[in-house]
């Protein structure tokens, strides 16, 4: 019997990618140097915070990006006809962008805590503007009753920037939400230099026209990295298990023991406690509102398949 042959050594060079627009995007090799970059092939579809190898060219002309490791994790939404997305990779941390203005959209701030728990990253929830004066809704305080880390600050002040970029500096962080939350204003904040392209709240993004149309990476000043991705309303994570909802809503875990089946949904079930801890006042009933809508979506899906 011949040997097998040994496995045989890709060649080429590391990279991060820090920006992509279809089959062409930017990269910073393990140089340092930030460079263009163009797909080898159709088949690769290269997000933000993609780790590659790349091959360079004689002439002028962008690197070839041949191969994209293995990722670690990654954020996808439901695209166009239904189809998931990957829209960024690699990240510890996801960061969800709300505000007072837009009227937030709760149901996507539980989605995507539900994906970071997921995707294996802190999930923290920046709510910003706070210069608008209007106070924190009892929505957000019900998530930090919940365990959840929330940061209130206001990109456009300034106000409490610090303490955010503290927090973000040991980690590669993705800043999610909708759309005029102000990830990319919160971007420029962090940097201290106008990097990202921020939009007018106009009547337009009200109804959800977006700023940012490609997600780009950037290396905050103390440390760590940020993703902005484009707010879109569609940013909806694909729920693929039970646990990554039950993950979602962490205060439910303490009564569902007592619930009277193991593997209660706590919709209707009988003898079910997070029902009773919710009609008792001793969970929040639109936290439980939020549960059943995602349930609902859920449970639709896994029918489907
Ligand atoms: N008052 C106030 N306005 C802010 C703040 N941060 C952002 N804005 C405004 O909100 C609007 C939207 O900001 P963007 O940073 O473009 O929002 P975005 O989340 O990146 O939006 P998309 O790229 O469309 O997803 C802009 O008019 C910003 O000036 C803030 O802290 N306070
Ligand atoms: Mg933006
Ligand atoms: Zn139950």
């Amino acid at each position: 019997m011949p040997k097998p042959a040994a496995i045989p050594q890709k060649p080429g060079n590391l990279a991060l990618v820090t920006a992509c627009y279809g089959r062409r995007g930017r990269m910073e090799a393990a140089t340092g140097e930030e460079l263009p970059y163009l797909a080898a092939s159709r088949r690769h579809k290269p997000v933000c915070g993609d780790e590659v190898r790349f091959e360079l060219r004689a002439d002028d002309s962008p690197a070839l990006l041949r191969d994209i490791l293995p990722r670690r994790n990654e954020l996808s939404r439901t695209g166009a006809r239904e189809r998931t997305e990957v829209v960024a990779a690699n990240f510890s941390l996801l960061a969800i962008v709300a505000a007072p203005e837009p009227a937030p959209d709760y149901e996507l701030v539980d989605r995507l805590l539900c994906a970071a728990a997921g995707s294996g990253a802190e999930g923290l929830i920046v709510w910003n503007k706070t210069d608008l004066g209007r106070g924190r809704p009892a929505r957000l305080l019900e998530y930090e009753a919940a365990g959840f880390d929330v940061a209130t600050v206001s990109a456009l002040t300034g106000a409490r920037i610090r303490r955010l970029r503290r927090r973000l500096k040991a980690h590669t962080s993705v800043l999610a939400g909708q759309s005029g939350g102000g990830k990319s204003t919160l971007v420029n904040a962090l940097l201290g230099r106008e990097a990202a392209a921020a939009g007018e709240l106009s009547e337009k993004a009200r109804r959800g026209r977006h700023t940012t149309a490609s997600a780009a990476m950037y290396s905050l000043p103390g440390g760590g990295r940020v993703m902005d991705l484009p707010g879109v309303r569609s940013l909806m994570p694909v729920l693929t298990d039970y646990g990554e909802l039950q993950a979602g809503f962490p205060e439910f875990a303490g009564p569902a023991q007592e619930c009277r089946f193991a593997n209660c949904r706590h919709r209707n079930e009988p003898g079910c406690s997070v029902l009773e801890a919710v009609a008792a006042g001793r969970l929040p009933a639109g936290r439980h509102a939020g549960y059943l809508a995602l349930l609902r979506e859920f449970e639709e899906l896994a029918a489907s398949v």
